[in-house]
């Protein structure tokens, strides 16, 4: 509904008690149903811009959506199919029924193809990707082709079906690898070297230039947004934020007693990823194709992070934290932090959500969803259905 609809049924609301409600339940109505109509007019007119995301049942993926709708995109979603549908990021932001989905296979170049032809999108969004780091060491080839092949074979396709069509690749400061080190800490910016140390981050590498290369050579509109970690209530299970949140959030309930990490000592660049998708978008408004980098500047270990979210809730986290062999990985970058001034002259961004904060709604939000489960309540949501990480025998236990 426009301001001025609203403002009618406001001062509606006002003479209600002298006119009665039916005309109040006839204006809404009309309103609706106008807006609505204008909505299909625009799609049909082809005014209303149309974006794809890959990896749309992800973090980043259910944000993009959500944002894009509330700017008035149509939006398409690729999606792999799995024996059990994994929806209940889109579902938690209200953002399920709005999407439209199309099952694609990232090793499948037609499939691709196929979603191009049916979305015709004026902008792409290509978050899919084994983005987790320790796996890429279990996985390594798998992880090059989904994370950094697969980018390849979009944007080809992208040269042969829509070469109009605005391009974004989810780079990472996992791709500045040792150079954060080199660097003394101090932060990295989009002219620092690029020294990757993990599989995950080889193959982004690989995505990023292969993004350049099309760019330059192609002329398509190609960007690599090279974004530092970035945490939210949807964050995986896995993540260290995301695991150290939903812990605490157990032990202050009952409901476990330890939390078992690997290298406390990392340091990371954590931000908060709406406002993080914010800045994938304002890439591709851009009059001319770059790359940017998007952080805090600031950077705290994980240890720091481990007694921030027991301080929240009054434990001493000494407690309850045991260091464990099996979250130790072959090589882990040991400090990330982000020169985001680029992004500041040319985007316009800049990061709002402080790490103190971060880590209060993260711990605050999982303490919400158990204490909504012990009461029996049931709503889209991963943890109560995370096989229980003594299950899981990872390289850093058999080597
Ligand atoms: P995420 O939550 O792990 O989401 C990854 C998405 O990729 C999911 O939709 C997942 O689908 C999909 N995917 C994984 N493997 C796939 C495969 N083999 N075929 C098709 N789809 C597959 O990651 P995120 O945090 O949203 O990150 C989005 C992107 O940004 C990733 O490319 C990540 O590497 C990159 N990135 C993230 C950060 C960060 O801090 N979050 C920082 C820099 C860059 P399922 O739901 O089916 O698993
Ligand atoms: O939360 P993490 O797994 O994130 P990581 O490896 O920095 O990667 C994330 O950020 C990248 C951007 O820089 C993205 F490209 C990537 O897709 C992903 O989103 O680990 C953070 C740090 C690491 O140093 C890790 O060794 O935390 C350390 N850590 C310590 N104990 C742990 C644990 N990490 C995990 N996942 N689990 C632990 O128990």
């Amino acid at each position: 509904m426009s301001n001025f609809e609203h403002l009618v049924i406001i001062l509606w609301l006002g003479l209600d008690k002298l006119v009665g409600k039916i005309p109040l339940v006839i204006l809404i109505s009309w309103c609706y149903i106008t807006n609505f109509v204008k909505t299909k007019n625009k799609v049909r007119e082809g005014q209303m811009k149309k974006a794809l995301i890959t990896g749309i049942t992800g973090q980043d993926g259910a944000y993009i959506a959500k944002l894009l709708l509330e700017k008035g995109y149509e939006v398409y979603g690729t999606y792999r199919r799995l024996s059990t549908p994994n929806f209940w990021r889109l579902e938690y932001l209200g953002a399920f029924e709005k999407v439209n989905l199309i099952p694609v296979d990232l090793s499948d170049f037609g499939s691709i193809v196929e979603a191009l032809k049916i979305s015709q999108p004026d902008e792409i969004y290509h978050l899919a990707a084994q983005s987790f780091v320790e796996a890429s060491f279990e996985t390594p080839v798998a992880t090059g082709d989904v994370t950094g092949l697969s980018t390849t074979r979009i944007l080809e396709a992208i040269r042969q079906v829509c070469p109009d069509t605005k391009f974004y690749f989810a780079g990472s400061s996992e791709m500045f690898g040792k150079s954060g080190l080199l660097n003394g800490e101090k932060p990295l910016s989009e002219k620092d070297m690029l020294y990757p140390m993990s599989p995950y981050s080889a193959a982004k590498l690989y995505g990023y230039w292969i993004t350049k290369i099309y760019r330059e050579g192609y002329g398509i509109f190609a960007v690599n947004g090279i974004l530092f970690n970035h945490e939210s209530p949807l964050r995986g299970l896995e993540f260290v934020t995301r695991k150290i949140s939903n812990e605490v959030a157990k032990i202050v309930l009952g409901l476990s007693k330890e939390l078992r990490l690997g290298n406390l000592d990392a340091k990371r660049d954590w931000g908060y990823t709406p406002e993080y998708v914010e800045s994938m978008w304002l890439m591709l408004q851009q009059k001319d194709p770059d790359d940017y980098v998007i952080a805090t500047g600031i950077a705290h270990s994980v240890r720091e992070f481990v007694e921030k979210a027991f301080e929240i809730v009054g434990l001493d986290w000494q407690k309850y934290v045991k260091v464990d062999k099996r979250f130790f990985r072959p090589l882990d970058v040991p400090c990330l932090i982000g020169d985001y001034s680029k992004a500041k002259e040319k985007l316009g961004w800049e990061p709002k959500t402080r790490f103190e904060k971060l880590v209060e709604l993260m711990v605050r939000e999982d303490i919400n969803r158990w204490e909504r489960w012990l009461k029996g309540e049931r709503f889209p949501w991963d943890a109560p259905n995370y096989p229980s990480e003594n299950k899981i025998i990872t390289r850093a236990l058999r080597m």
